[in-house]
C-alpha cells in the first residue's frame, strides 16, 4: 500500500499531500482492486488552495480572450497527445469500456476546452439604446472563485464542462472529481503543471464529498457552485449555499422517456433505444431508461429489443469488443441489482438479466451485470419513478400521443426525452409539451456544444452549454448613459 500511486491536491501550481494525511482506497471496478489512494481533503486544503486562487484571480480576470484561449489550447492540446493515457485511466477508474473512453469521454473533454477557448474570445455583452436619449451598455464581469463539483459517471468529460467555461470567464477554479474516479482529474493537474498554467487558476482538489466537497460549497470566500451529480446531494448542497446566496447551477438525475410510435423506423430505432438505455453501463443521466411504446407494436419492438439486448454482454473494458463494461463500484452494482429485485416485487416481469455476473481471470473480483430489461410495472411504483442509474430499462405500452405524453411527463425528473416518430407535426407538438429540458427527435446524445444543457422539475436548476455556461460565470453589470 506505501508504495502505491498517491492522487494529490494540486494548487498554487504545485502538488500537495492532504493535511488530514488521510487517503481512500481508489477501485478498479473491473477488478475490484484498489490501485491508487486519494487524498481525504478537509476544510484546511480548500481554505489553502482557495487562498492561491483568490491571489490568482486578479491577474487571469484581466487577461484578454486571447490569454485565456491560449492556455485552454494548450490544455486541449495536451489531452490530445496523451489521449491513450487519459482513456486508459478512464477506462481503469469507472470501468467503462476503454473503446467508449478513447471515442466519447476524452475527445469530448477535449473539445470542451477547445469550445470554451474560442468562447474566451467571441463571448460578447448586450447594449439598449434609447435613441436620442440614453444607451445602455452592460459589463460581464467573471464572478472570482468558484468551485465545480463532478460526478463519476462521465469523469473527464464533465469535470471539463465545468472548469472550461469557468476558465475562459476569467473565473479561478477550485474543482473536485468525485473520489469514485479521481484519476484523469489528477493527470489533468499535471498536465497543467506541466505546461505551467499560471499558479492559481486552476486548483484540483480530491476528497470525499462530505469532507472535501462540503469544505468547498462553504467557503465563504466561493462566489458559486457548478454541481453535477444526485438530486439528494444537489438539495443538500442548494441547502448551504442558497442562504450564504451563493450562484448556483445544479445538474441532476433523470428518468428519461423514450416514446416509441409505430411510424418510426423501427429497426434504427430498436438500436437506438438499446444504446440510449445501456450505454456507459446505463450510467448516463440522459439514458432512456422507460421506454413507452405504441401498443400496435409493442410486442415485436419488446421481442426484438429483448434480443438484441443480449449483445451487450458485460466484459473485460479493456477488450475493443466490450459494450457492456463494470458497474462503478459494489455499493453502487447493490443498488442497482436491488432496484431489479423492488421492481419484481411492485410486479415487474424480468424479461432479461437481473444478476450479478462473474468473470474469469483479470475479471473476476470485478463488478458486472447483464442489461436488464423490465416489463409490466405500474407507472407509480417505485421502479418507474426513481433513478436507478444502471442497465435497467423498463417497457410498457400506449394508445395515444396523449397518453404518451402523460406517461413521460409523469416522474419527478425532467431531464431529457427522446421521440422516435417520422410524423414531423406530431414530433413538433410533442416537443412543446413534454416537461424536460432537452429533447431529441430520432437521435439520442446528439451534443451541440452551443446549446443549453440542463433539467427541469428535479432534475436541476440552471444550464450549462454556450453563451449559458459563460454567463453563470460572470455577474451582469449595466451602465446607463444619457445623451
Ligand atoms: O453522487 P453524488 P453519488 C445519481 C445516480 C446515483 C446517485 C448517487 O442516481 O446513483 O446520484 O450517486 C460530491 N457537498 N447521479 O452518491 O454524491 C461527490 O464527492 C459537496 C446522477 O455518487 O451526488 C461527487 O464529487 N459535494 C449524476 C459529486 O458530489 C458533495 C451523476 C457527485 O456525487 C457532497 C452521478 C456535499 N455534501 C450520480 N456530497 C448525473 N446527474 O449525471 C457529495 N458530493
Amino acid at each position: 500500500m506505501k508504495h502505491m500511486n498517491k492522487i494529490l491536491n494540486y494548487y498554487g501550481g504545485k502538488f500537495h499531500e492532504p493535511f488530514s494525511g488521510k487517503f481512500l482506497d481508489n477501485r478498479e471496478p473491473a477488478t475490484g482492486e484498489v490501485y491508487s489512494l486519494i487524498s481525504e481533503s478537509c476544510a484546511e486544503d480548500v481554505a489553502a488552495a482557495y487562498h492561491e486562487a483568490y491571489s490568482a484571480f486578479g491577474a487571469w480576470s484581466r487577461k484578454s480572450g486571447e490569454e485565456r484561449e491560449y492556455w485552454l489550447q494548450r490544455i486541449a492540446s495536451g489531452i490530445e497527445e496523451r489521449l491513450e493515457e487519459f482513456a486508459l485511466a478512464e477506462s481503469r477508474d469507472n470501468g467503462k469500456p476503454l473503446a467508449v473512453a478513447r471515442t466519447v469521454d476524452i475527445p469530448r473533454a477535449v473539445q470542451n476546452f477547445r469550445f470554451f477557448a474560442s468562447a474566451a474570445v467571441q463571448f460578447a455583452s448586450e447594449s439598449h439604446a434609447l435613441p436620442g436619449h440614453a444607451i445602455n451598455y452592460t459589463l460581464r464581469q467573471p464572478l472570482g472563485v468558484v468551485a465545480c463539483i463532478s460526478p463519476w459517471n462521465l469523469p473527464l468529460y464533465l469535470f471539463s464542462w465545468k472548469v472550461a467555461p469557468a476558465l475562459a470567464a476569467g473565473c479561478t477554479v477550485l474543482a473536485k472529481p468525485s473520489e469514485v474516479t479521481p484519476y484523469t482529474a489528477y493527470l489533468l493537474a499535471r498536465l497543467c503543471e506541466e505546461i505551467g498554467l499560471p499558479a492559481g487558476v486552476l486548483n484540483i482538489l480530491h476528497g470525499s464529498g462530505a469532507s472535501a466537497g462540503q469544505a468547498m460549497v462553504e467557503h465563504p470566500g466561493v462566489k458559486a457552485v457548478s454541481f453535477t451529480g444526485g438530486t439528494v446531494t444537489g438539495k443538500k448542497i442548494a441547502a448551504y449555499a442558497a442562504p450564504a446566496l451563493k450562484k448556483l447551477s445544479l445538474e441532476l438525475g433523470g428518468k428519461n422517456a423514450s416514446l416509441v410510435f409505430a411510424d418510426a423506423d423501427f429497426e434504427y430505432t430498436v438500436k437506438e433505444s438499446l444504446r440510449a438505455a445501456f450505454s456507459n453501463q446505463g450510467e448516463i443521466c440522459l439514458c432512456g431508461s422507460r421506454i413507452y411504446i405504441e401498443k400496435s407494436i409493442y410486442s415485436k419492438f419488446r421481442d426484438r429489443f429483448v434480443e438484441l439486448s443480449r449483445e451487450w454482454k458485460p466484459a473485460d473494458p479493456l477488450h475493443e469488443a466490450c459494450k457492456m463494461g463494470a458497474i462503478v463500484s459494489e455499493a453502487h452494482l447493490e443498488k442497482v441489482l436491488a432496484y431489479v429485485k423492488l421492481a419484481e416485487q411492485e410486479g415487474g416481469k424480468i424479461l432479461c438479466g437481473g444478476e450479478r455476473v462473474r468473470l474469469e481471470g483479470r475479471c473476476a473480483g470485478g463488478y458486472f451485470m447483464e442489461p436488464v430489461v423490465i416489463e409490466g410495472l405500474s407507472q407509480h411504483c417505485r421502479s418507474q419513478q426513481e433513478e436507478i442509474f444502471g442497465p435497467v430499462v423498463t417497457l410498457s405500452s400506449f394508445d395515444t400521443e396523449e397518453e404518451a405524453l402523460t406517461l413521460a411527463n409523469d416522474v419527478p425528473y425532467g431531464l431529457s426525452a427522446t421521440l422516435w416518430t417520422n410524423d414531423l407535426a406530431r414530433a413538433h407538438r410533442m416537443a412543446e409539451q413534454l416537461q424536460c429540458g432537452i429533447v431529441w427527435v430520432n437521435t439520442w446524445l446528439m451534443r451541440d456544444l452551443r446549446t443549453p444543457f440542463g433539467g427541469s422539475k428535479a432534475s436541476g436548476i440552471g444550464r450549462e452549454g454556450g453563451w449559458e455556461a459563460m454567463r453563470f460565470f460572470t455577474d451582469p453589470k449595466n451602465i446607463c448613459i444619457k445623451y
